[in-house]
């Protein structure tokens, strides 16, 4: 994924451009961006999406220049009250498993770990996590006391 970042920002731009009022509504809704940075924090400390999404695209955008090893990030989904068991069993694991425990049903969904002016990004489908307590937070090594944050599907009337 990481050869064909930069073509992600043109592409936006354009529909942007092009886009009218009522069109791709749903789908941008369904297209979420967090930054993370040097500092060891996420831009956001919530994130939410329609329920109207089947799946949910999810992009991870490292601002700062530090390489993943010293300060790597990636964007990790699981349910509330498991995922600082599951941020501690990703420490074990190791950069060669982006710190997460391998075949985990507890990790919803999650990225690559990034360094410093990279870009991933993972899509993965809403089934099921309707009225559920979830968390996203990064799996680097004692990151996820401060880099985590709500994600709800929100259901519309
Ligand atoms: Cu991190």
């Amino acid at each position: 994924m990481k050869t064909s970042w930069m073509l992600i920002p043109a592409a936006a731009f354009a529909a942007m451009a092009f886009a009218s009022p009522t069109m791709a509504a749903d789908d941008e809704a369904c297209n979420l961006t967090i930054e993370g940075n040097d500092a060891m924090q996420f831009n956001k400390d919530a994130m939410s999406v329609p329920a109207s999404c089947d799946e949910v695209t999810v992009t991870l955008k490292h601002t700062g220049q530090m390489a993943a090893s010293a300060m790597g990030h990636n964007w990790v989904l699981s349910d509330s009250d498991v995922y600082e068991d599951v941020a501690k069993a990703g420490m074990s694991a190791g950069m060669d498993n982006d710190y997460l425990p391998q075949d985990d049903e507890r990790v919803i969904a999650s990225t690559d770990v990034i360094g410093g002016g990279e870009e991933t990004s993972v899509t993965f489908s809403t089934e099921g996590l309707e009225d559920r307590d979830l968390t996203f937070f990064c799996s680097f090594p004692g990151h996820y006391a401060a880099m985590n944050g709500s994600f709800t599907i929100t259901k519309e009337d």
